[in-house]
């Protein structure tokens, strides 16, 4: 058996097939990334996902055979099968609007105590089981959530790989099985959810036709096919006193836990329980992340990341702060008139050049991080020493030293492909190459770069910007 695996990861920004070798430590090479993003058709936000595919395909063609390949993707959006496994319309990206409304009906007619009670999920509009009941479900007999749907497209195998199903609203958090009663209350077909399957699994080979197309076959395995768990699973922590933040499009902060945390705080704090791998609690809330930044950039054709953070060192400290959170936020459009209204509806002076928006971004990024590792530390009891950012966020020195700053807690940045590093080591260990999860950590700690940002600076400006938030 060969030590290579390979990694589909499709972020919400880009996505990538990555090769990685465990032959002598733990070797990691990009075999072909490609842009990803909303699609607007009419008044409907899709993803590309025949695009997305198809450049899978050409990505494994150029990774060249392996032991194994393993399936991760941002979480909550699907696509909806026929009887015959056909695909029914093109997925709908969370960012569409279609949703609107709904999180609020339904909590009106379920109660939204008993919705958290069952699934221990945040609300966060694009949740799938808002999305479903938004949905025109005729003709539908399964839903697959994307990297099921790749899956399904690479092997002909169904299922429901169960971290990923744990964002949809619709999972047990106790029991981690479909939670059928809730489903059928909600009125949605219970027949639309594929059996569960846990990371490690072997899917099955694959289709004639891929392997034709790529020109090597090997085996599915399931991996914690949501981004996020394969990017816990990789933090390179070496005890438990540790908070995460996978940082890219979103950033993911919370802490690791045993079990779930449920209370009415952890409600109203909106804190989700996902589920980790090997039975773990992902504790987190989502804070809107470098979305703000990408649309930044995406406002101002010709500039360049690293010049504006450049720029972005030298502005004055919290000239405006927003809280990354506003739903405003959440669509794509002009982001720097959004965090302008936002800086004028808060009685601050809109930034006046890209890099004050860079800067007041990272800043309100930074404070949002506080905020969640803090209450995630209240809400769970959990002693934290060490923050671990991950995700491509992990390259922006600057949020990484004003994390630490903000939070007054170290921050350990890297890997910014952590969720790769999750999604092979998944597929290792299932190998019988690694033993454990503790062991998956050690190997990433002991063969990545990382760096250490002690805080710094002045934390008592840190704390009154916080409070111009609150
Ligand atoms: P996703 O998986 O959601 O698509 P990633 O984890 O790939 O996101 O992170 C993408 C983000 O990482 C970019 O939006 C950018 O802000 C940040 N990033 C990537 N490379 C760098 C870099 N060299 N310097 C600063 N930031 C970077
Ligand atoms: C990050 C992520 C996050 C979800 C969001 C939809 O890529 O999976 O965990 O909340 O996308």
């Amino acid at each position: 058996m060969s030590r290579r695996f390979a990694a589909v990861d499709l972020g919400a920004s880009s996505g990538r097939v990555m090769l990685a070798d465990l032959s002598g430590g733990l070797e990691l090479t990009e075999a072909h990334r490609f842009p990803n993003g909303p699609v607007r058709v009419a008044d409907r936000l899709h993803w590309d996902v025949l695009g997305l595919y198809r450049e899978i395909l050409a990505g494994l063609r150029a990774a060249g055979p392996v032991s194994s390949i393993g399936v991760d993707s941002w979480a909550v959006d699907y696509g909806l099968l026929d009887e015959s496994g056909a695909l029914l319309g093109n997925p709908v990206h969370y960012r569409d609007d279609r949703t609107r409304g709904v999180a609020e009906r339904v909590a009106a007619s379920v109660g939204a105590e008993t919705l958290y009670d069952v699934s221990g999920l945040q609300v966060l509009p694009f949740n799938t089981v808002y999305q479903l009941l938004a949905d025109r479900l005729d003709g539908a007999a399964t839903m697959l959530l994307i990297p099921d749907l790749i899956g399904y497209w690479l092997t002909g195998e169904l299922g429901a790989e169960v971290t990923n199903a744990s964002t949809t609203g619709l999972l047990d958090v106790r029991t981690r099985s479909w939670a059928t009663p809730l489903i059928e209350r909600l009125g949605l077909p219970a027949g639309l959810f594929a059996p569960l399957r846990q990371p490690g699994e072997m899917v099955g080979g694959l289709r004639r036709d891929v392997a034709a197309e790529i020109g090597w076959s090997a085996p599915l395995r399931t991996v914690a096919s949501h981004d996020t768990a394969s990017a816990v699973a990789a933090v390179p922590a070496s005890g438990p006193a540790f908070a995460y933040i996978s940082c890219g499009t979103w950033s993911l902060a919370g802490v690791e836990l045993t079990g779930p945390v449920l209370t009415p705080r952890s409600r109203a704090a909106n804190f989700t329980n996902e589920a980790g791998i090997d039975g773990t609690v992902r504790y987190l809330r989502n804070v809107m992340g470098l979305w703000l930044l990408q649309e930044c950039l995406r406002a101002w054709p010709g500039s360049d990341l690293g010049e504006l953070l450049k720029a972005a060192a030298g502005e004055r400290p919290f000239a405006a702060v927003v809280n990354p959170d506003e739903p405003v936020f959440l669509p794509p459009g002009d982001m720097p008139a959004r965090i302008a209204a936002e800086c004028r509806r808060t009685g601050q002076r809109p930034p006046s050049s890209p890099a004050a928006y860079a800067r007041c971004v990272l800043e309100s990024l930074a404070l949002g991080h506080r905020l969640a590792v803090r209450q995630a530390m209240e809400l769970s009891g959990r002693d934290v020493e060490v923050v671990h950012l991950v995700g491509g966020g992990s390259r922006n020195e600057l949020l990484c030293q004003w994390t630490a700053d903000a939070c007054g807690l170290p921050v350990v940045a890297g890997p910014a492909e952590a969720t790769t590093f999750g999604n092979v080591l998944v597929q290792a260990r299932a190998a019988g190459l690694v033993s454990d999860l503790a062991e998956m950590r050690a190997l990433v700690a002991s063969s990545q770069p990382l760096r250490r940002y002690e805080p710094e600076g002045d934390a008592r400006a840190w704390d009154e910007a916080a409070a111009r938030l609150s």
